[in-house]
């Protein structure tokens, strides 16, 4: 009896030595990250410098990613395309000699190169958002749930809003049709 108990925990040394195990977990399992929040001031841009103040967007980290909630005024009704922008910078830049209102925000946040617009389910740009609709008086206050990304993330980047909607698409026009660059705020 004795004899066997000392085979059999010889036996589980050994198997234990040739599959390297252990009694901790795995030290390449990624720590959750704390959830965080963030609340974003946005302005109208301008040609010149940045426009009026027109509210702010709260950024949470929840289960299903990061959750962006709106409470803004001065918008046009309906929906705009919305993205997460690669520099934390609200103004405008020259583009052909003229100054652009946003510009200095850069493209769609891309870390991983995509250079393509596929919306926020897909996998392309990373900052691309669900659009944030506008109600008929101009407030904009219905969240929107982009599942990729964490507060983390997008800190030290913008938010951008377009004149006009987003289909998630590079076709028929570039970066969802959305136009112009009507608001914007630093995710700082
Ligand atoms: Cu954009
Ligand atoms: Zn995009």
């Amino acid at each position: 009896m004795m004899f066997r108990t000392v085979i059999v925990a010889l036996l589980a040394t050994m198997v234990c030595f040739l599959s390297a195990c252990s009694t901790t977990a795995p030290p390449d399992t990624p720590a959750e990250t704390p959830a965080e929040n963030a609340t974003v001031q946005i302005n109208l841009t301008g040609a010149t410098e940045l426009g009026q103040p027109i509210g702010t967007i709260d950024l949470q980290d929840i289960k299903y990613g990061l959750l962006l909630t709106p409470n803004l005024t001065s918008l046009k009704a309906g929906l705009h395309g919305f993205h997460v922008h690669t520099n934390p910078d609200c103004q405008a830049a020259e583009k052909d000699g003229k100054p652009v209102p946003g510009l200095a925000a850069g493209g769609h946040f891309d870390p991983g190169n995509t250079k393509t617009h596929q919306g926020p389910y897909q996998n392309g740009h990373l900052g691309d958002l669900p659009p944030l609709a506008v109600d008929d008086d101009g407030t904009a206050t219905l969240p929107v749930l982009a599942p990729r990304l964490r507060v983390t993330d997008v800190k030290d980047r913008s938010l951008m809003v377009h004149a006009d909607g987003d289909n998630y698409s590079d076709q028929p026009k570039p970066l969802g049709g959305g136009g112009a660059r009507s608001a914007c705020g630093v995710i700082s």
